[in-house]
C-alpha cells in the first residue's frame, strides 16, 4: 500500500494529519499543493480543491478528502497503534467530537478572515461576523478543553488551530487563559514537534 498526503506546511488540517502518519511511522508522500504540479495533481484527484487529501493506492484505492475523514481511516487501521502513541481519536467519543466541531468552525472562520481580509475584501459585515464566531468560540473552548494524553480529537485540532492562529496573527489567544494554559501543555508534550506551521 502506497499514501499520498496533499498539502503544504501552513495548513492546521493537514498538520493534523502529519502528527498521525507521523506517530504511526507510516511512509507517506507529501504532495504540496502550492506548486503548479501539486496543485495539477490535487485537481486530478480532489474536485473541490481542499487540503488534506489523501490517497492510498493498492488493492482496495481510496481517495479520502478531508481530515476528519482520514483521522477515522486511519484509527480504523491502525487503531492500536495510535492508542500505543498516546492517542484515543475514536469517532464515536461524541463529546469530544463536539468539541472538535467547535475548534474547527473557529478554525474555519479564521481562515476565512485571513484570506478574505488578504486579498482586499471591503467588509460589509461579514468578516467581522467571522472574526466574532472565533472570538466567542475560543472563549468558550477556553473553559472547556485541558491538554490531556491520550491525546483525543478536539485537543488534537485545537493545538493544530491554536499555532496556525497564532502563526497568522488572526486573533490574541492571551485573552483566554484556558487556551493559554492548553497551548503550554500542547507545546510541552511535543506532540506537534517538527510538523509547526512555517
Ligand atoms: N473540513 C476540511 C477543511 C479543510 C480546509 O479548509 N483546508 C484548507 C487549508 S487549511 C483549504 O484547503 N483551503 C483552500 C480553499 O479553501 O481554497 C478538513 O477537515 O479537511
Amino acid at each position: 500500500m502506497t499514501m499520498k498526503l496533499f498539502g503544504g506546511t501552513t495548513s492546521a488540517y493537514v498538520r493534523k494529519i502529519k502528527i498521525l502518519t507521523g506517530a504511526l511511522g507510516l511512509p507517506v508522500e507529501s504532495v504540496d499543493d502550492r506548486t503548479p504540479e501539486g496543485a495539477a495533481a490535487l485537481a486530478a484527484v480532489s474536485p473541490c480543491g481542499k487540503v488534506p487529501v489523501l490517497m492510498v493506492d493498492g488493492p482496495a484505492p481510496l481517495v479520502l478528502p478531508d481530515s476528519s475523514l482520514i483521522a477515522s481511516w486511519l484509527w480504523n487501521q491502525h487503531g492500536t497503534a495510535l492508542r500505543a502513541a498516546g492517542f484515543d481519536i475514536d469517532p464515536t467519543h461524541w463529546e469530544d467530537r463536539a468539541l472538535q466541531m467547535a475548534v474547527e468552525v473557529a478554525l474555519d472562520a479564521a481562515i476565512n478572515c485571513f484570506y478574505l481580509l488578504r486579498d482586499g475584501f471591503e467588509d460589509k459585515g461579514y468578516v467581522t461576523k467571522q472574526g466574532k464566531r472565533v472570538e466567542t468560540t475560543l472563549a468558550w473552548l477556553s473553559h472547556r478543553v485541558t491538554f490531556t494524553r491520550p491525546v483525543g480529537l478536539a485537543a488534537l485540532s485545537l493545538g493544530c488551530a491554536l499555532d496556525w492562529m497564532v502563526f497568522r496573527k488572526v486573533t490574541d489567544v492571551a485573552r483566554h487563559p484556558g487556551l493559554v494554559a492548553f497551548g503550554a501543555a500542547w507545546a510541552a508534550s511535543g506532540v506537534g514537534r517538527g510538523t509547526e506551521p512555517q
